[in-house]
């Protein structure tokens, strides 16, 4: 393993370039990309949520932080793919409505690819009718929903709901996941699983598939 401080910098400075080429040369020399994402990528996106929260950082940082981000998750994510065999599930995965954040829904969406699982990527700020349209439409088994906004949690209730009243809750597992978000609300909206990172969220799933 290399050391994880020069990819964690270029991340938290927002140098895309920088966290590219580092993250290539780790993969050219053999490093596990999900090493580099758990020991360098997402501790630096917690720093900048800390700087953000202390007022040391604003919008604009956390930007070129996430497309720095990005760009090395970019490189990552058929890696991650590749890993897979047989299709297990299909699974319809968006962050809800109101919420853009997607760096998150984006890592759950690659690692469940790479357990195999067929990934209908719905993107961001994607209201319930879409999570509908896609369980009638594709036959999804799981509805993964991602929110990193307090304000954007209840979304996911209204989806459920949604889900409900279009006669399709119980054709599907839902999950939910994203910093706010606990077991205990993931209980109380009714969701089947939650897990806090996205490891976690690929064996939820595979769970969820054998229920
Ligand atoms: C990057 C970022 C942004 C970027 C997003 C870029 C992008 N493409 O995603 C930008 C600049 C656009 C942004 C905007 C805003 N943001 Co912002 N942002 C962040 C930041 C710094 C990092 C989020 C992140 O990517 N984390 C890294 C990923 C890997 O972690 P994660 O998303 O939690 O995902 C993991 C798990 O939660 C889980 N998971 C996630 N989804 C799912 C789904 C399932 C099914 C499962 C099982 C698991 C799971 O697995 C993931 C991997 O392990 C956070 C602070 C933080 N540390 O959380 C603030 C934060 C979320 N943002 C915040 C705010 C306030 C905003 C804005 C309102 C700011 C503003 N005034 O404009 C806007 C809102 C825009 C909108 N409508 O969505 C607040 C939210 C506060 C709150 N209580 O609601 C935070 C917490 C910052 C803070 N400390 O104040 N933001």
């Amino acid at each position: 393993m290399p050391d994880p401080k020069p990819l964690y910098d270029a991340v938290l400075t927002g140098n895309a370039q920088e966290a590219k080429a580092l993250t290539q040369q780790a993969l050219d020399e053999g490093v596990d990309p999900l090493v580099l994402v758990n020991e360098s990528m997402v501790p630096a996106m917690d720093e900048v949520g800390r700087r953000f929260q202390a007022n040391e950082y604003f919008v604009p940082e956390l930007l070129i932080s996430a497309r720095a981000m990005k760009a090395a998750l970019d490189l990552i994510r058929p890696l991650l793919a590749s890993r897979g065999n047989q299709p297990v599930g299909r699974v319809a995965i968006g962050t809800v409505k109101g919420d853009l954040h997607d760096i998150g829904k984006n890592l759950v969406a690659s690692l469940l690819e790479g357990g195999g699982f067929e990934v209908i990527d719905l993107g961001v700020n994607v209201p319930p009718e879409q999570f509908i349209a896609t369980v009638k439409d594709r036959q999804a088994n799981i509805v993964a929903m991602s929110a990193l906004l307090t304000t954007t949690m209840p979304a996911m209730k209204t989806t459920i709901e949604a889900l409900k009243q279009a006669g399709v809750r119980d054709q599907v597992k839902v999950l939910v996941g994203g910093a706010p978000i606990t077991q205990k609300f993931a209980d109380e909206i009714g969701a089947d699983g939650y897990s806090e990172n996205a490891v976690g969220a690929v064996a939820l799933a595979k769970q969820a598939i054998k229920a």
